[in-house]
């Protein structure tokens, strides 16, 4: 049997600690690597002198190899290409971007450390699987070492509209390499159309028909893969002793009120800003709310180097002041904002308290917070998910309120809908809901990504 080698940015193979934040994609990844006798490969998240050298390591029973990055890597990699970059341009902030030649540098240089650290590892029927946008290059740099393994990409971010792409300086490059992967998984149908029309109008491609596409003289396959979540054991920890004490603790505080729940890193893409805004429209619009609802928003700071991010946050802390400024009264605060994270157990309390689910995101690859909401509610007593158009969840979580994020009027309405649903029409709409996040858990994710790239034949290369 064929080991399969994981390569991330960051390494999260799980400790034991129980409840502790290891998200679904850890858990089944490993999963996958403990059963295969696989291997993990990435970056240790440690700040060091690069010697080159590969540290190999068990980790809760998955063979780890950890390799540092220097000062010079994190600032042009890390937080320039990956996160200056790739990242605001692919979630559509051209306005965003930082182009600089040396993070171009910077990205080419650690795929090729990434590369010459995995190469001697490998065995012939070793299958390589490739996570997210920091390593788009990694299938070309590992066939310069080499390595004539197969190889499939997963890009858990939106691949952009092809006029937003190509506001990329050596986008025609930076597509090449991914003709090196024998199959690249995509979030959506959006993001698969998207690649394909740069392929065939930008790249002199050809649609060879069934996800087949060739270019550069070569042939890759494309496919939607939509990601999932570890849907039992989050229905099982949302019913744990700590979900129950987290859920009694937010209905005490509610005191009767409905709660809306926003949980999220803190970054531009989520539309905070502008969920802060259409909330602020809806205690206008429905005064009849006053007193009677709050906004309970956990955003935890993320990529804090990052000039965007401390931007973002001043903004969030301004509005959120001024909105409660605005309306709060001796006993009521229309928004409860919070910085910091929560472990995963309390957090499946926290949502199953929640009576409105507030997704929307301004663009996202999927959005792993939609199901996590839907499979931690009361099914005698669901909840309602409002869940933005641009979520890459939105293709399949079509019983949701969808909404528009730009448009606050009309957030404003679907705030005050999901607030007076009926029961009849949230248990519907939750059942449906609920089918779609058990069957595409993240577990069906992987397996079907392994198998497509197992059943790939090797005329690609
Ligand atoms: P993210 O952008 O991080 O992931 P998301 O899919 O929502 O977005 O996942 C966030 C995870 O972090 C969830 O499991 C959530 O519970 C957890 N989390 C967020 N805030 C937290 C807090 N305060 N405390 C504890 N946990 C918290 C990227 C892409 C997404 C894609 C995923 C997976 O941007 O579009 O869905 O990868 O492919």
């Amino acid at each position: 049997m064929s080991r399969l080698i994981v390569i991330s940015n960051r390494v999260s193979a799980p400790t034991d600690k129980a409840g502790v934040a290891v998200g679904g994609l850890a858990m089944a990844l490993s999963a996958a690597l403990r059963e295969g006798n696989g291997m993990w490969f990435g970056w240790s998240g440690e700040v060091a002198e690069t010697s080159g050298q590969i540290s190999v390591q068990r980790i809760g029973g998955v063979t780890v190899a950890l390799t540092h990055l220097d000062e010079q890597d994190v600032h042009e990699y890390y937080n320039g290409y990956a996160n200056k970059t790739l990242w605001p341009l692919f979630h559509y902030r051209p306005d965003l971007v930082s182009f600089e030649r040396s993070f171009d540098e910077g990205y080419a240089r650690v795929n090729q450390r990434f590369a010459e650290g995995v190469a001697p590892l490998l065995v012939e029927d070793d299958l390589i699987w490739v996570q997210d946008y920091h390593l788009i290059p990694l299938a070309a740099k590992l066939r310069e070492q080499g390595a004539k393994n197969r190889i499939g990409f997963f890009l858990h971010i939106p691949w952009p509209a092809m006029r937003i792409l190509m506001t990329l300086p050596k986008h025609l490059e930076l597509v090449r390499t991914m003709f090196d992967y024998h199959l690249i998984g995509f979030q959506t149908e959006d993001s698969v159309s998207a690649f394909r029309e740069y392929v065939l109008n930008h790249a002199g491609g050809e649609d060879l028909g069934d996800g087949r596409v060739k270019a550069f003289g070569k042939v890759t396959h494309i496919a939607a893969y939509p990601i999932g979540i570890d849907a039992k054991e989050f229905v099982e920890s949302s019913q744990s002793p700590t979900a129950a004490a987290y859920c009694k603790r937010m209905r005490t505080s509610q005191n009767g009120r409905k709660m809306m729940i926003g949980v999220e890193r803190l970054d531009y893409s989520k539309g905070l800003e502008e969920r802060f805004v259409a909330y602020d429209q809806f205690l206008r619009d429905y005064p009849q709310y006053e007193n009677n609802v709050f906004l309970l928003q956990i955003a935890t700071p993320s990529r804090e180097e990052v000039d965007a991010y401390q931007d973002i946050r001043n903004r969030l802390d301004s509005l959120s002041g001024h909105i409660n400024g605005e309306h709060a009264q001796v006993d009521w605060v229309p928004i409860r904002y919070v910085n910091r994270s929560y472990r995963r157990d309390e957090l499946a309390g926290i949502y199953r308290a929640a009576h409105v689910g507030l997704v929307t995101p301004l663009r996202d690859g999927m959005n792993l917070v939609a199901k996590e909401y839907i499979a931690a509610q009361d099914p005698d007593d669901p909840g309602v998910l409002i869940l933005s158009q641009f979520a890459g969840s939105a293709e399949q979580m079509k019983d949701a309120l969808i909404v528009n994020p730009f448009d606050r009027e009309a957030v404003s309405e679907t705030i005050h809908e999901a607030l007076s649903m009926p029961l009849a029409e949230r248990k519907r709409r939750y059942e449906a809901l609920m089918h779609g996040v058990m069957t595409d858990d993240v577990v069906s994710w992987r397996e079907a990504f392994v198998r497509d790239l197992k059943a790939e034949v090797l005329e690609t290369l």
